[in-house]
Order: structure tokens, then sequence, then C-alpha cells
């Protein structure tokens, strides 16, 4: 299957991750379809348009699509490789039990229509045992075909977990030249998948079990998690004992051996906030610095709000000015935004006082409506608001220049505007105290 003749691939999801997997698979020359269960999202990449932002990915799509290499559809078609990238959402309530519905969902889809030399592959973040869950869900679907790891006998068709490791912003980079972790069900699933991915991968491909690559995934982001939680821990302490984090930790940074992350209003995004607490829902007993580090990062963003109420209050004329939406810098993504959090939580409380600046949306989110706040560009913000709560470090804010920002009350959530130096120093120690 997998020798001189391109295998067909079915890339299921059509997000963040899928897209871009899928137009570099049909940049590699494999004829892909893409399955989403959005009509319109079919519709746009059809089209050879985009529904989301992501650096060269437009032009990548249009050519892939031109050269008839990528279609889309909201039908599963038989194909020589499944690819799974659909999200894993976990329940927001004590349990942060994870969300597995739509992978099962594809695995489901995908098992109608699955053929003998078949090669399954998920990439969506996954608590480990998913992998194996989804070889399960399939034998029960299609007793006619033998399945790794189930039999002594060899099998039917390859299942393995690769999950990706890019940084939205930088995907086809990361796509492309990031080494890969590789879990197969068993060794020869293993093989396969390493076989497929070596036709777009030019970074190195690692192979392993399944529910080893599972974890090593979570343990990424779950590592990232902890490493910021210990920033954001420090800029609370810093904010109680009046002191500059952001001198602190440059100062810290001299030593050779110290690299502390940067504070923010919080984590966001559909990763790291998320995908630590598949870990703890393994093994709540045993991830208590895990767990902790959530709750220090979710705690941030409800510090940052109580702060940025306090500014807004103490100058009650004032118009304010949040500026940024996305949850990090220079991307469109809204999911899990702890600036879209404090925006809206102060649209909520001070209503058509509050002016939100977001480059990268065209309209406000749906818990802006009916609170009087509105979508501003940023020259009227800079122009009006005489309070500016920084919520994200997009490089347009990061550019604008003293002159312009000097006449507001500022709030730099992001330490990115440090140039105000005494000011911003006077202003921490106003609202610590
Ligand atoms: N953040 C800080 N301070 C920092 C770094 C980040 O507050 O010093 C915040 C960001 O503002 C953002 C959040 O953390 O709200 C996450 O941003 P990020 O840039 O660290 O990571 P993501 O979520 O964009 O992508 C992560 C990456 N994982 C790691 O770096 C270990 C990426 O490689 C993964 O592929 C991605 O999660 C994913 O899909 O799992």
């Amino acid at each position: 299957m997998l020798g001189d003749i391109k295998p067909t691939v079915c890339v299921v999801g059509l997000g963040y991750i899928g897209l871009p997997t899928a137009a570099i698979i049909a940049g590699a020359g494999c004829p892909v379809l893409g399955f989403d269960v959005s009509q319109s999202v079919v519709d746009t990449i059809n089209r050879g348009e985009i529904h989301i932002e992501e650096v060269d990915l437009d032009g990548l799509v249009h050519g892939v699509v031109q050269r008839g290499l990528l279609r889309a559809s909201t039908r599963i078609e038989p194909s020589d490789v499944f690819v799974v990238a659909v999200p894993t959402p976990f329940a927001k309530d004590e349990d942060h039990k994870p969300g597995l519905s739509l992978v099962l969902a594809a695995a489901t889809e995908i098992a109608a229509v699955l053929k003998r030399g078949n090669l399954i592959i998920l990439e969506s973040t996954s608590p480990v045992g998913t992998t194996e869950q989804v070889r399960d869900l399939i034998a029960g679907l299609r007793p006619d075909l033998k399945l790794p790891g189930s039999t002594a006998e060899s099998a039917d068709v390859s299942i393995a977990y690769c999950p990706e490791r890019v940084l939205p912003g930088r995907i086809l980079v990361e796509l492309t030249h990031n080494d890969r972790s590789i879990g197969g069900i068993t060794p020869r699933c293993a093989r396969k998948a390493l076989a497929f991915y070596k036709r777009f991968v030019r970074g190195e491909c690692l192979t392993t079990d399944a529910r080893s690559a599972e974890m090593t995934k979570l343990v990424e982001n779950a590592y990232r998690d902890v490493n910021i939680a210990f920033a954001n821990e420090l800029s609370m302490i810093a904010d109680e004992m009046g002191l500059d984090v952001w001198e602190v930790i440059r100062l810290a940074n001299r030593h050779p051996r110290v690299n502390i992350l940067q504070p923010g209003p919080g984590v966001g995004g559909h990763c790291i906030a998320v995908d630590p607490w598949f870990i703890v829902h393994g093994a709540p007993e045993q991830a208590r610095l895990i767990r902790t580090a959530r709750e220090v990062n979710d705690a941030k963003m409800r510090h940052v709000l109580a702060r940025a109420i306090a500014l807004v209050e103490s100058a009650p004329t004032q118009q304010v000015g949040c500026l940024g939406l996305a949850f990090k810098a220079n991307i469109d993504d809204l999911r899990e935004s702890p600036a879209r959090f404090v925006a809206a939580s102060l649209a909520r409380r001070f209503g058509k006082r509050v002016k939100v600046v977001e480059p990268f949306a065209t309209t406000l989110p749906s818990e802006f409506a009916e609170t009087g706040a509105a979508l501003v560009d940023l020259d009227t913000a800079l122009e009006t608001c005489g309070v500016l709560i920084l919520l994200v470090d997009h490089e347009v804010f990061r550019a604008v220049p003293l002159d312009e920002r000097r006449h507001a009350q500022l709030y730099d959530t992001r330490g990115i505007w440090n140039d105000l130096g005494q000011a911003a120093s006077a202003l921490r120690l106003r609202l610590a105290s």
C-alpha cells in the first residue's frame, strides 16, 4: 500500500490541526479527502479558501485544492489511511472527565468503510488508553476484520496514535520539522504509521507503544502548564509585595540554569489549559502538582479580573479599552482565552464604558451581546479610553509608542509596555495597596 504508489488519505476533522495536516499531506502528493461535519467549512475549503487564521495556510490550501489533491466532504469515504484530528473537550465540572464522543463517533464512521490493509491514526490529544478503546469499538463493529493486539495472528488493519505537537502561528513549519512520537497498538502498527509520516515529516519519527505516545503528549503540555503556573504564581506574589515581577524574572533568568516563563492573564487555548486535566483524571491521587498548576493558572485569571475591576472603579469617568481577546499573541483563536474571560466580565459589569480591540476578530463573541460593550479599532481605543487593560501581546499592541498611551491608566498583564517604568510601578503599587 505504502510503496511507490501514494496512499489515499482521509483526514477526519478540518480544524486548527486537521486542515493544515490535510494540506501538508496533499502537498506531499497524496490525494486527500478532508471530512468535517460543517457544510460551510467543507464549502469554504472546496473553494480553495480557509476558515481559520494560520500563517501561509491559505496559499497552501488554495494550491492543493486547485491541483485536485485536496477536497472536502461531510461524508467519510474509503481510503488507505485515516487520520483523526477531532477535538477532545473535557467536562467543566469537578470531575474534568475527558470527552471522547467525537473520537468515538469518528471511529464508528471509519469502521463502516474500513478495508483490509488500512491504517488508522489518532492525532487528537487523548487520555491514556483511548487508542485501544478505538480498536475495541471497531472490533465490535467489524467482526469480519482481525484487529491489532486483540489476536495472536497478524492483523488486517493497523492502528496507531501520533499526537500533533505544533504551535499555533507556526503550524506548517512545525508539522514538517518537529520530531514525532508514533505509538502503535503493536510494533507493526507503529512501523506502518512511521512509513506514512516519513512522506511529509522532516523531523525525526520515534516509534513506541500507543499508551506511551498518548501520555507523552499530555506530559508535554502539563510540563508547560506547570512552568507557566510558576511564573503566574510569582506575579501574584509580586503584586502582593509591590514588586515588578518582570524585573525579578529578567534578573533571575540571567542565572545560567534558570529560565522562568512569562506571567500573563492565565493560560488559554485548547491544549495547555485542557490536557493536564486528562492526567489528573487518570491518576487523581498522584497528580498533585499538575492539578495545582491548573488551579494556579485559573486563579491568575480571576486575580487579573479583580485588579482590572479595581482600576476601572478608580476611574469612574473614563472609558475602558480592553486590548485583545485571543488566547495568545498574533492568532485569531479565542478558545479558553483568559483575555476573553476578563474582557467579557468587565463588559457585563461596566457595560458601554468597555471598548474591546481585537485585530483578529470582526465581531464580538456572543457573551458580549447586550452588555453594551463595543468592538473598536486600536486607534479609537487609544484616542478615547482613559483606562487601558492590555490582555494579549499582539505585535500591533507591542508597537504602540509610549506617547500614544502615556495619557491612560494602564494595566499591562503581559509586561510588554515596561518602558513606562516609574509610572507603571506606581500604578502597580497603588493597585497592590
Ligand atoms: N503562556 C503564558 N506564558 C508563557 C507562555 C505561554 O502565559 O510564558 C500562555 C499563552 O498566552 C497561552 C497559553 O499559555 O494563553 C498557551 O500558549 P503556548 O504558546 O504555550 O501553547 P499553545 O497552547 O499555543 O500550544 C501548545 C504547545 N505545547 C507546548 O509548547 C508544550 C504546542 O506545541 C502543542 O502542539 C499545543 O499546545 C497542542 O496542540 O497541544
